[in-house]
């Protein structure tokens, strides 16, 4: 297998494109944007892979704190190269991702590449406490796996507390040789949208975690369209930066051409309606799957959702809003909300710019579709399931092998302190013994893990989940599973499952749901792909709360399988506490687990008999035999 470039820039292609581009815009009304702030990348059109075979690629992520201000407040943000959003990935079916991450932060990160089935690589997941142990500050991680037979739109983002909110996030773009709608369109582009905080999220996270139970997360600050928004500067405290003339995201497109957008919602939080004023949506992919077309005014994304759409620029030559609205609705706020008083409240429609070649560069007076109401939109909630049918019909397993009910509420604990809870627990990672250690290395069974590590276990290889999900909340939650994309045999926004009301024939395939508040799901996968993986609410504030459980798919399968030395090597003894990780010890346990809920672990090192024995810079053996480790306490 041969070598092919690196989808990452280089860091000089990256100025002389910002260069070209900030030339051609010249003459644009907001002249003086200053600095580029944000990257580029992905306001050019994707270079397209010609070549089928699969490949190997190599790409380095440098981990590193940059000052930037994607809406033009600057703060520091978490980047890989330096740049956000994070660089792009572009890939073929087939071919191996060869990443080596840096981490030059201060605190430990992991990477997870969302929606990524992982097929016999568990352990480069990067979910910390389930497929391994952080990154450390000042070292490197190679994760080494293929895409194997998927295709499509995904995205990669730190799975390391809520650090994805901070920056470390970036799209993920598998192009497929066969596409079935090649021919369509002319040209790609990627899309982001993300909702932008000022916080830092650790400041975020402990304000979440303090005592005093709230429903309600922290509000944005802003919303962005590919890292690019504007912020309202009067509004940002004395002594801060603040560009109020920020450049939005302006997407070309020359009339008569179609342009395929894969729009990937990567927020911490905001649910967005997107639409491009005058040019009506043809949805042709959800989450990596290709659809019988739909064509839509508006689309609505959740967290960690994907979609493909067709755009035709056959408008007159002109400029046109692109609009990603937040609904009020979905911004849950009172005045003891976390940032009760952020400029959301009043710009919560978030804008980019459609240009065709040849418009003037003014800023678009376009209208917005009005007729968003049709397709059965509501505020905060998916696409109608009954729109979207898979292009190949695939058929559902019709037989079960295993069933889960899973409850998920929102409460106070004993300490009056908010958390999550998957059937009445909070989850918490392990993050210094990760679920897949214990079982390849220690061979525990997972029967035997502590309570608070929400674990489900299968082994009928080639039989079918049922998961059966009831929200007793009243909000929204978009759950996204790791390792499959799954059948959404049915959904309810109150009631209970009618079994008679399943969609056996012909539902569709994705692997991120959102459930309506109150509401339910039942959705559907085949056991096929040994390992542990997550399955959580991606609204990332909930993640901290402990909305996360974890499926642990063919134990004996996954303990046949042999663990990379260098993901052993994360595990070897001697972390040291970190700033990060030291917060939440002001606001200790509930008792009822080992471990802070919601992803602060307290990181006491524990003792462990095996020496980690460095034979060379690239080979890192394990001598001793890995024992369970006695520093644990037991529940
Ligand atoms: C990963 O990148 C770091 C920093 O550039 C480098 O020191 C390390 O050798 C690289 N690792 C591999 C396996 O190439
Ligand atoms: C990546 O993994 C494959 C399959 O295990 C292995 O053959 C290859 O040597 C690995 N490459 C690197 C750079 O580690
Ligand atoms: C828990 O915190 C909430 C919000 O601060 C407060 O209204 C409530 O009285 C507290 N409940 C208890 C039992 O302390
Ligand atoms: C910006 O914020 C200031 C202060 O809150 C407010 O008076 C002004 O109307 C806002 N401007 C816009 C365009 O929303
Ligand atoms: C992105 O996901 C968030 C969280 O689920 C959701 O609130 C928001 O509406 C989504 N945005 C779009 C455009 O769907
Ligand atoms: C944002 O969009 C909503 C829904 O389309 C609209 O009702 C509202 O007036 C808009 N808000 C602003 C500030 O433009
Ligand atoms: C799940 O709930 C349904 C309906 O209450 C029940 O029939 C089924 O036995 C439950 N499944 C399991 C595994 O407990
Ligand atoms: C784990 O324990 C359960 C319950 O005792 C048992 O049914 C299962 O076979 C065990 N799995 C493995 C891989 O040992
Ligand atoms: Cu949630």
């Amino acid at each position: 297998m041969k070598k092919h470039f690196s989808s990452v820039l280089p860091l000089y292609v990256i100025l002389l494109l910002f260069t070209i581009f900030a030339t051609s815009d010249a003459t644009i009304r907001r002249r003086d944007y200053t600095v580029p702030t944000v990257y580029p990348e992905l306001l050019q059109t994707l270079t397209p892979i010609t070549t089928k075979d699969p490949q190997d690629i190599y790409i380095n992520l440098v981990l590193s704190y940059t000052d930037l201000a994607p809406d033009g407040y600057t703060r520091k943000v978490w980047t890989a190269n330096g740049q956000y959003p994070g660089p792009l990935i572009h890939c073929n079916r087939g071919d191996r991702l060869i990443i080596n991450v840096t981490n030059n932060f201060e605190d430990p990160t992991t990477i997870h590449w969302h929606g990524i089935f992982q097929l016999g690589s568990n352990w480069y997941d990067g979910v910390g406490g389930q497929t391994q142990c952080p990154i450390l500050p000042g070292t490197s991680f190679v994760y080494n796996y293929t895409v194997g037979d998927q295709v499509g739109t995904y995205w990669w983002h730190s799975h390391y507390l809520a650090q994805y909110v901070d920056g470390l996030r970036g799209p993920l773009i598998v192009n497929d040789p066969d596409d079935p709608y090649l021919g369509q369109y002319d040209y790609e582009y990627v899309l982001t949208l993300e909702d932008w905080y000022h916080q830092l999220a650790e400041d975020l996270v402990a304000m979440r975690l303090a005592p005093g139970y709230s429903a309600f997360n922290p509000v944005p600050d802003a919303g962005l369209i590919s890292g690019r928004g504007q912020y309202n500067c009067s509004r940002a405290d004395s002594g801060a930066k603040c560009d109020p003339n920020n450049m939005p995201a302006i997407y070309t497109v020359t009339k008569g051409k179609k342009y395929r957008f894969r729009i990937i919602n990567m927020s911490a939080e905001a649910f967005f309606w997107f639409s491009i004023d005058g040019h009506k949506l043809t949805v042709i992919e959800v989450d990596g799957v290709a659809v019988k077309s739909i064509e839509l005014s508006v689309l609505p994304i959740h967290i960690g959702q994907r979609f493909s759409v067709i755009v035709d620029a056959s408008k007159d030559v002109g400029s046109y809003w692109i609009r990603a609205d937040i609904p009020e609705d979905c911004i849950f706020n009172s005045p003891e909300t976390i940032n009760a008083n952020s400029d959301l409240d009043n710009n919560n429609n978030i804008t980019g710019i459609l240009r065709y070649d040849g418009a003037p560069n003014d800023l678009p007076n376009s209208k917005k579709f009005n007729d968003a109401w049709s397709n059965n939109l509501f505020p905060c909630q998916d696409l109608d399931i009954s729109l979207i049918k898979p292009y190949e019909p695939v058929s559902p397993p019709q037989k079960v092998t295993d069933q889960f009910n899973i409850s998920v509420t929102l409460g106070p604990d004993k300490k009056n302190t908010t958390k999550a809870y998957i059937n009445g627990q909070s989850w918490a990672p392990d993050l210094t013994n990760p679920s897949i250690m214990k079982i390849m290395e220690e061979k525990i069974n997972a029967t035997k893990f502590p309570v608070n590590a929400n674990a489900y276990m299968y082994d009928s290889e080639g039989g079918a989940v049922e998961i059966v999900i009831y929200n007793q909340n009243g909000a929204e939650h978009p759950f996204h599973l790791h390792g499959h994309n799954f059948f959404i045999i049915g959904m309810g926004s109150s009631g209970s499952p009618d079994v008679s009301q399943y969609n056996l024939i012909d539902p569709p395939l994705r692997d991120t749901i959102t459930l309506p508040g109150s509401g339910w799901a039942v959705i559907r996968y085949l056991i096929n792909n040994p390992g542990v993986w997550a399955f959580h609410c991606h609204i990332e504030w909930h993640v901290e709360l402990g909305m996360v459980f974890q499926l642990i798919e063919m134990q004996s399968k996954i303990q046949e399988l042999t663990l990379p030395p260098s993901v052993e090597a994360l595990c070897k003894p001697g972390y040291q506490n970190t700033k990060r990780l030291a917060i939440p010890s002001a606001y200790p346990d509930d008792g009822e687990t080992t471990i802070t809920p919601g992803g602060y672990a307290l990181y006491n090192p524990t003792k462990s008999s095996t020496k980690v024995k460095r034979t060379n810079k690239r080979s890192i053996e394990f001598t001793g035999k890995r024992k369970a480790r006695n520093g644990r306490r037991a529940i």
